[in-house]
């Protein structure tokens, strides 16, 4: 089959011999397909049929409580039906007005508060179909929506800090914000199914969307823009990764990688975790062209026969490198220029208080897991009210108070005092290294607990690194409920990615900045075997590490990653 499907009537010719759900997206009539019908039936949780595959492209997840599974089935009651809607944060920037704004809709709509995701947006939980509309006409008026935020498209646009460089940062952000908006889908179908909006759009033969095509993309597909020497967005796993090149203060442009991504799944040796490769260098103000570029390779040559195969790692792999040069350079009109140096030193959060180079303020709120409800959601909202500065989620799941002017520094300080948020403010402890997924109860693909399970694994983390004297040493620590790596667990020192309840393979030997994979080192383990394995290698580490030595480049170093497998 001719892979490149770029214009309509060559798409149209070919969709008959596409899986499903190929033809599915083609026939949805640019993603509206059944779902205002589906919102209607009042006999059933559930949007039934097809559309809730559709309605992922509207930032909308179908899930069922599965904590209550087993008990409903047993009673003959339809699952408990419920939706996630994740947000599209660009950046994940946000006022402290939309702050309050979305602390109201989640105690108005959802279950379990707001979720802040390890791509810099905000979740909501357990939302009921009757109330969905409801929900999506209030985030929009506040200046929010859910766009492409899930879906086979450009997810959210994420866009690491460097706080200390607010100029580049505000430069990078824009150009952030600028890619998120180029690559999301046009199509009318959301403001008509959400807002009740009549789009003139929706005729036949329309071509709504003509980047995407009726196709839309072989699958999601992540954009990513960092700053170093942080690599907060662990640009390594990002389908395009952006790494700002500057000097003197002053942003030259971006070096290019391609190619990342995180999700694997057991049962298949073709399927894995790959590091995104530096390819090159772009001046800044072509970014937002480049990725849309790249976003149309990946949408003509990317797999329509394997939804496995499908992501932008697995094309790169199956065509080459000289070929992807050779098409990028074509499409884009010259080849890339050679890239230029730059350090990473850490892909964390920064800790403490910072001072831009244009005299402002950025602190960071440690929010263990990005879950913000019970006390804390109560906290923040009543911080945010009298909050002068603005906000930033962070890929870390955590919260960052940025723009604080110098002469509100010491009253906001005061304030979180006060009200007892001092606490979560990041300094140099393992809370700013760590992240979990979701997981249970929600996730329909959680094999294992993860964000309920860190609270109990990290007290045991903690007392095995004091007992070692490596308390003050931040290890990177990720937990996901499955192999999917929802928490990049493949680019930290140490990860456990669940396999059934209670049982984890656990990974390590990922660097500290983010562009190292981690070795499977034990398969289907529990607690207690994890902690004897850790016990071990932390104290070989606290007794034999060089100066400065990071965990995961000790273990390298000694190869002690293919020793001593259960
Ligand atoms: Fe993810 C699927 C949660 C970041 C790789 N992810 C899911 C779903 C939607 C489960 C599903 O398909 O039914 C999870 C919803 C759980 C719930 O109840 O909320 C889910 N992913 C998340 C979040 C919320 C994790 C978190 O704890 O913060 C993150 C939301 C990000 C966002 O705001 O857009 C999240 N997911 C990631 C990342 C990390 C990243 O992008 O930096 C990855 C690895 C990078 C990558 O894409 O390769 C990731 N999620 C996946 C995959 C595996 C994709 C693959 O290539 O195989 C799936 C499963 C799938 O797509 O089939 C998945
Ligand atoms: Fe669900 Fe797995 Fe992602 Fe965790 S890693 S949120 S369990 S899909």
């Amino acid at each position: 089959m001719d892979k490149n499907l770029t214009l309509e009537n060559e798409i149209s010719q070919v969709v008959d011999q596409l899986p499903p759900y190929e033809q599915f997206k083609f026939n949805s009539n640019f993603l509206r397909g059944t779902i205002l019908d589906g919102l209607k039936r009042a006999d059933t949780g559930a949007v039934p049929g097809q559309d809730p595959l559709l309605m992922k492209f509207h930032g909308i997840y179908q899930q069922d409580n599965r904590d209550i599974r087993s008990n409903r089935a047993e009673r003959k009651l339809e699952p408990a039906y419920q939706f996630m809607v994740r947000l599209r944060i660009p950046g994940g920037f946000l006022t402290a007005k939309q702050w309050l704004g979305l602390d109201k809709i989640s105690r108005k709509f959802s279950e379990r508060g707001l979720r802040i995701t390890t791509r810099q947006t905000i979740q909501f939980h357990g939302i009921r179909k009757k109330n969905l509309q409801p929900f999506m006409r209030a985030i929009r008026d506040i200046g929010l929506d859910t766009i492409a935020a899930c879906g086979d498209d450009s997810r959210g646009v994420v866009c690491g800090s460097n706080p200390e460089l607010s100029h580049v940062h505000h430069q990078v952000f824009n150009l952030a914000k600028e890619t998120s908006k180029r690559l999301i889908p046009k199509t009318g179908a959301y403001s008509e199914v959400w807002y009740g909006e009549k789009s003139i759009s929706n005729l036949a033969n329309s071509n709504e969307d003509p980047v995407y095509t009726k196709l839309y993309l072989p699958r999601k597909f992540k954009v990513g823009f960092v700053i170093p020497p942080s690599n907060d967005i662990d640009v390594y796993g990002q389908d395009v990764g952006f790494i700002a090149i500057v000097k003197n203060k002053k942003l030259l442009g971006f070096n290019l990688c391609v190619g990342g991504g995180m999700g694997k799944i057991y049962s298949r040796s073709d399927s894995y975790p790959r590091l995104a490769e530096q390819i090159g260098f772009i001046k800044a103000a072509e970014a937002s062209a480049v990725a849309e570029i790249i976003m149309t390779i990946q949408r003509d040559y990317g797999s329509r026969e394997d939804r496995h195969q499908a992501r932008f790692k697995y094309t790169l792999d199956r065509l080459g490198n000289k070929w992807f040069l050779e098409i990028l350079a074509k499409r884009r009109g010259k080849a890339l220029e050679p890239a230029k140096p730059f350090e990473f030193t850490h892909n964390s959060d920064p800790t403490g208080w910072q001072q831009g180079d244009d005299g402002r303020w950025h602190g960071t709120l440690q929010i263990e897991s990005g879950r913000i409800d019970g006390a804390l959601q109560d906290k923040l909202a009543g911080f945010f009210q009298q909050f002068d500065g603005d906000i930033r989620l962070t890929p870390n799941q955590n919260l960052q108070l940025v723009n604080v002017n110098a002469y509100s520094l010491a009253q906001t300080k005061w304030r979180l005092d006060d009200i007892g948020l001092s606490e979560h403010l990041a300094h140099q402890s393992q809370a700013a290294h760590t992240m979990s997924c979701v997981a249970l109860p929600t996730c329909g693909l959680a094999m294992a607990e993860a964000e309920r399970y860190l609270p109990n694994f990290k007290v045991l983390f903690d007392s095995l690194k004091s007992a070692h004297g490596l308390y003050d040493e931040p290890i990177t620590l990720r937990i996901t409920g499955c192999p999917n790596g929802c928490a990049r667990p493949y680019l930290a020192e140490i990860a456990l990615t669940g396999r059934a309840l209670g049982l984890y393979n656990l990974y390590l030997g990922g660097s500290y900045i983010g562009n190292r994979l981690a070795k499977l080192y034990a398969s289907n383990v529990n607690e207690h075997r994890i902690v004897e394995i850790l016990n071990r290698l932390f104290g070989k580490y606290a007794n034999e590490r060089r100066l400065d030595e990071k965990f995961g480049d000790f273990l390298v170093r000694n190869e002690l990653l293919d020793q001593q497998k259960p």
